[in-house]
């Protein structure tokens, strides 16, 4: 029997991807931190319903003692590296913890693999935000990395870290080079959530008015149980390689709008305000991926439109409001 590990089971992509190899018969360990098991029923609320069906490690993804035991402990046949801080943070103060959790931890994770189970097989997930300002659009796997985020930095260093362990100790190391891709999981505090959340809530009466950031910012944005599937099938090859996975669309933030207010037969203008404090700086070239390798090596396809994602989610988010 296969045995995988997740780090960031609890996350969006974590909760999907255990879901899919425990249909693939695989025996699922993850990986969370101790203040999760102090407030389980928000912190695991996406894996809940698997509980039973996986194994929960409690450790500190960035402390190299606690990764170790638990890859000593588990020995599993492939690791999927998905805990990371993933909001693209531009405050100082985030910097440090940034860069903990993004790097220190995959130089744990890959050093405690090297060690202890050399044979299991490694996905690193990667960012399309190591491509930054990046000079052609849209971006493939040899598109040259031009980070603006200290986000995009510390994931593209982990990046490097991980090529490094795939060519010089001979690791089984796949890395995705993810675009954005949303779900009714996705965090709060990510632009489609905040917008399906509030979209629901004025649908139900429970709030007027929607204020965001750059409204004509652009993302190419996918669905993340199509994304796990990208993952899984990474490290089922015959030789570790990098993959781009995204849609190769783009639309703004303003479509999004659009369609979610759609939804609730609402027009987004009246409830919309923007705050020219939200801006990020130095966002200029929207981002947009080219998986044609994907598509060729992996026969990787999306699967639902971005019109299907945004209704998924605001019907997801109207369900959860009146069940409360
Ligand atoms: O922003 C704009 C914002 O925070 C999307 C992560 O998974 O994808 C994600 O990072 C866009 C940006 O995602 C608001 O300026 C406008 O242009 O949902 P987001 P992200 O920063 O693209 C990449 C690929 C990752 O790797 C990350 O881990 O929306 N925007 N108004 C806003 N964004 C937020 N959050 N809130 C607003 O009010």
């Amino acid at each position: 029997m296969k045995r995988a590990l997740i780090t960031g089971i609890a996350g969006q992509d974590g909760s999907y991807l255990a879901e899919l190899l425990l249909a693939n018969g695989y025996e699922v360990h993850g990986i969370v931190r101790r203040e999760a098991l102090e407030d389980p029923h928000h912190r695991l609320l996406n894996i809940q319903h698997i509980l039973r069906d996986i194994k929960i490690h409690v450790g500190a993804i960035d402390n190299h003692l606690s990764i170790y035991k638990i890859i000593s402990l588990v020995r599993p046949s492939e690791c999927y590296h998905l805990a990371s801080s993933s909001f693209v943070s531009y405050s100082f103060e985030d910097e440090s913890s940034l860069l903990a959790n993004n790097f220190t931890a995959t130089h744990a994770l890959l050093a405690g693999i090297k060690e202890l189970a050399p044979e299991c097989r490694v996905y690193f997930a990667g960012s399309s935000e190591m491509f930054g300002d990046a000079r052609i659009s849209p971006q493939n796997e040899s598109t040259s990395f031009n980070p603006r985020s200290v986000y995009g930095i510390s994931k593209l260093a982990a990046f490097h870290l991980a090529r490094n362990y795939r060519e010089h100790h001979k690791l089984f190391v796949a890395a995705g080079i993810l675009y954005n891709h949303e779900s009714s999981r996705r965090g709060y505090q990510f632009v489609t959530r905040k917008i399906s959340s509030t979209v629901a809530k004025i649908h139900l009466g429970l709030e007027n008015r929607l204020e965001l950031g750059n409204i004509d910012a652009q993302r190419d944005w996918g669905y993340a149980p199509d994304y796990v599937v990208a993952m899984h099938a990474m490290l089922q090859q015959e030789k570790p390689e990098d993959f781009v996975i995204a849609t190769g669309v783009l639309h703004s933030v303003r479509d999004f709008l659009i369609e979610a207010f759609s939804v609730v037969g609402l027009d987004y203008e009246p409830y919309t305000y923007v705050n020219p404090d939200h801006f990020r700086p130095g966002e200029v070239v929207p981002l947009c991926g080219d998986a044609n390798k994907a598509r060729n090596v992996l026969h990787w396809r999306p699967t639902k439109t971005f019109g299907q994602i945004v209704r998924e989610m605001v019907e997801f988010d109207i369900a959860r409001l009146e069940k409360k």
